[in-house]
């Protein structure tokens, strides 16, 4: 299937890997990009130096193209432009913020800028300032999310902007893909059903939280702090919402999420620890190689859209 979106990455197929923190590291992008997909490196809170070392391990395991994910709320967010920038990838795709400072330095360095956006307003500004292509992220999401829903932000993106749009929150079969096809999208991006992925690196214990979710497992805490983020229920989500109802300070909420991510994908604990992921887990029901997650979405849609 051939759209705007696959010209501009050089991919077989419209699918793109979720920049996740911890979790979007050098196997699951390589395996992602050989599978014909656009694989991504999350760089989340990572230090500047680390990316450049994944940057490389990908190169190492796949000639095909990939990306990095910049998190712009990173305290390292600067340096790691800068690096992407040195090391050279095929696209960056940014998230949490406006890439806005960094979008001349990355295209001097040719490479395609694609930042998430969660509003119409952004989308537009992105386009504005050069941006190839925008994903329109909606709150079916997991980790930060904004407050609209996939199905009324990405038609309403479409319609805003002449460059390509890439859908992404609450996509993770064929049918989802071939909706979004429908709102005007021409791509996807998923997170959580690559999460539970052969090759990702994430604990078993939470690839079989997402395996076992049920469709109402997911809870959004931080709705209160302004950066709202979207997991699977447990321990750590209620303490949080009772701790947020209660009013308590910012201070006291960032210590309980404080390293609580790494404590799932790298510990397994899926009871204190943070389990992002969207709201599609439920429908997430066994582990399988990014191959064979890319073939059976691309052979779902292609019944659905009546190309066979
Ligand atoms: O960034 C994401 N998802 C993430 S980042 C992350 S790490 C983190 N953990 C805890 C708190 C904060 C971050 C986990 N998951 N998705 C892309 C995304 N971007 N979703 C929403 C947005 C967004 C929201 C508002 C982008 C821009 C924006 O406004 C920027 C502006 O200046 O207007």
């Amino acid at each position: 299937m051939n759209t705007r979106v696959t010209e501009l990455l050089g991919i077989q197929y419209p699918i793109i890997q979720g920049g996740m923190a911890w979790v979007a590291e050098h196997h699951l992008a390589a395996a992602v990009s050989e599978a014909g997909g656009f694989g991504l490196l999350g760089a989340a809170s990572a230090p500047a130096d680390v990316i450049r070392q994944e940057i490389r391990k990908v190169k190492e395991l796949t000639d095909k193209p990939f990306g990095v994910n910049v998190m712009l709320l990173s305290p390292y967010a600067e340096e790691v432009a800068h690096v992407v920038a040195e090391e050279g990838v095929k696209a960056v795709t940014t998230g949490a913020g406006n890439p806005e400072k960094y979008m001349e330095m990355w295209k001097n360095a040719g490479i395609k800028v694609i930042p998430v956006v969660a509003s119409v307003a952004l989308a537009k500004r992105m386009e504005r300032c050069g941006a190839d292509a925008v994903v329109a992220e909606g709150m079916e999401s997991g980790g930060h999310i904004g407050s609209l829903t996939t199905m009324a932000l990405v038609p309403q993106v479409v319609d805003a902007v002449d460059i390509p749009v890439i859908a992404a929150g609450g996509i993770g079969d064929g049918r989802g893909f071939a909706a979004a096809m429908m709102l005007g999208a021409e791509a996807v991006q998923m997170g959580t059903r690559f999460v539970a992925a052969e090759e990702s690196i994430v604990h078993q214990n939470y690839k079989d939280r997402i395996i076992k979710a049920k469709d109402i497992d997911s809870q959004v805490t931080g709705m209160s702090t302004g950066h709202p983020v979207r997991s699977l229920r447990n321990q750590m989500t209620r303490e949080y919402l009772r701790l947020e109802k209660e009013g308590a300070p910012f201070e006291e909420l960032e210590m309980l999420t404080l390293g609580s991510l790494r404590k799932a994908v790298q510990e397994g604990d899926v009871v204190n620890g943070t389990v992002m992921a969207g709201q599609i887990a439920g429908l997430v029901k066994k582990q399988q190689s990014c191959r064979a997650i890319i073939e059976e979405i691309m052979e779902e849609a292609d019944k659905l859209l009546g190309r066979r």
